[in-house]
């Protein structure tokens, strides 16, 4: 078997999605995701005009050759854009892999460790009634665990809360054709800390102290302040808080775990094993969160789950709009197939995106599973995808009260 192409299909049905068909000479074809939300147009270019020309001849079969030579041909390595091109070749191999097979692709990853895959939704409110609100509506969509984030009182617009629907094809509610410019929006780390404990306080006190919690506080505070935080909430029993600190420094983390026990996790940014040494090596961290799309696709993310396994860290893929059906789809296929699995973060995606990319997964009463079609399971609608061209989107920034820039 030969490949004989390898397109790029960019749309834009509520939101930018990149995807990589790969067709054989025997008519089988493949699906990978590549989607880098906000730089869409960097992985399109390094997927056409740098790796696509390479894979025309190749063998699909040799998945790890193909991944390994790509990732070290190219010299340069690392990276979101390079880790998410690749991520899309490797995706659509291990396609075309259980395509010929006739299996499901978690079979060829070991076969099911588990019936179904928890997942956990988004709950947010510009404030705590809001907030109360959602939580309620995910929990009636039977989402078995809930991730919270308000509005903080004093700032205008706040990550991760957007009035209407969880499945937003918005970033924090503006629509995509209203992001042609980054979004600015506030922050103000004192406000936030003395807030986060009062947002728990109410959800706990509305839902009881079983419900599965969440809190993502998205790269934004320093390790000193990371670990207060950790310390503060640490009462609350949460599932896990998320992204504490930006972890580019690794050792940080330390800070965090000195002074606290609420489980950590980390990694939506990371897009290699190096990212995570020291956090696995010595336990500063409960999950890993990267997605099969930006950390180049399911070859190295199998390795970076059985790496993380020897230490007890399990896996949080993550899991928002962002991450096309494709890329979803890959992730609770190995979800359901690795034996230290954690939950999985689904936002889902519109009603419109559903057709664009028709998929086996389901996801029934808090529940996915990856369904049982040949490979992953997607096929995607070329003609309805052609009908929803790319829209130029950036994702927000942070700016702090004095105008100077934050991590979003
Ligand atoms: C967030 C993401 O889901 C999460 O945990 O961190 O929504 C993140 O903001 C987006 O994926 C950025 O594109
Ligand atoms: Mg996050």
């Amino acid at each position: 078997m030969q490949i004989i192409s390898a397109d790029v299909v960019v749309t834009s049905p509520g939101r930018n999605f990149v995807t990589l068909k790969v067709t054989t000479d025997e008519g089988v074809t493949g699906l990978g995701d590549a989607t880098l939300n906000g730089r869409e147009q960097a992985v399109v270019a390094y997927l056409r005009d740098h790796l696509a020309p390479l894979l025309i001849g190749t063998d699909p079969h040799r998945v790890e050759h193909t991944w390994q030579s790509l990732y070290r041909g190219a010299y340069w390595r690392r990276g979101p854009v390079t880790m998410a091109a690749i991520a899309a070749v490797d995706m659509a191999l291990w396609d075309i892999k259980a395509k010929t097979a006739g299996l499901p692709l978690y079979q060829l990853l070991g076969g099911a460790s588990r019936d179904r895959v928890r997942t956990y939704g988004h709950a947010n409110g510009r404030d705590i009634p809001e907030l109360l609100d959602s939580v309620r509506a995910r929990l009636a969509e039977g989402y078995p665990a809930v991730r919270v984030q308000t509005g903080v009182p004093g700032l205008q617009r706040v990550y991760g809360v957007h009035q209407g629907t969880a499945i937003a094809a918005e970033v924090d509610g503006m629509r995509i054709d209203q992001l042609a410019r980054p979004m600015e929006e506030d922050w103000d780390t004192a406000a936030y800390l003395r807030h986060v404990p009062t947002i728990l306080e109410a959800v706990r006190s509305e839902f009881g102290a079983e419900l599965p919690l969440l809190h993502d506080a998205h790269h934004r505070l320093s390790p000193q302040e990371a670990a207060r935080l950790a310390s503060t909430v640490e009462r609350y029993d949460l599932f896990w808080l998320e992204d504490l600190t930006p972890a580019e420094n690794q050792a940080s983390l330390r800070l965090a775990r000195q002074h606290s026990t609420t489980p950590l996790a980390i990694g939506e940014v990371f897009n290699t094993v190096f990212d995570y040494q020291t956090l696995i090596d010595e336990h500063l961290i409960d999950y890993v969160r990267s997605a099969v799309t930006h950390f180049g696709g399911v070859t190295p993310l199998r390795k970076l789950v059985d790496y993380a396994g020897q230490h007890q860290i399990r896996t949080g893929f993550h899991g928002p709009e962002d991450i096309s059906p494709v890329g979803m789809a890959a992730q609770i296929h190995l979800d359901l197939a690795v034996h230290n699995f954690g939950i999985q973060e689904y936002s889902g995606h519109t009603e419109l995106t559903h057709r664009v990319f028709r998929h086996g997964y389901t996801f029934t009463d808090g529940y996915l599973h990856p369904g049982d079609l040949p490979g992953l399971g997607v096929e995607l609608d070329e003609e309805l995808a052609a009908a929803h061209p790319y829209v130029p989107a950036y994702l927000p920034v942070n700016r702090l009260l004095d105008g100077s820039v934050h991590d979003w």
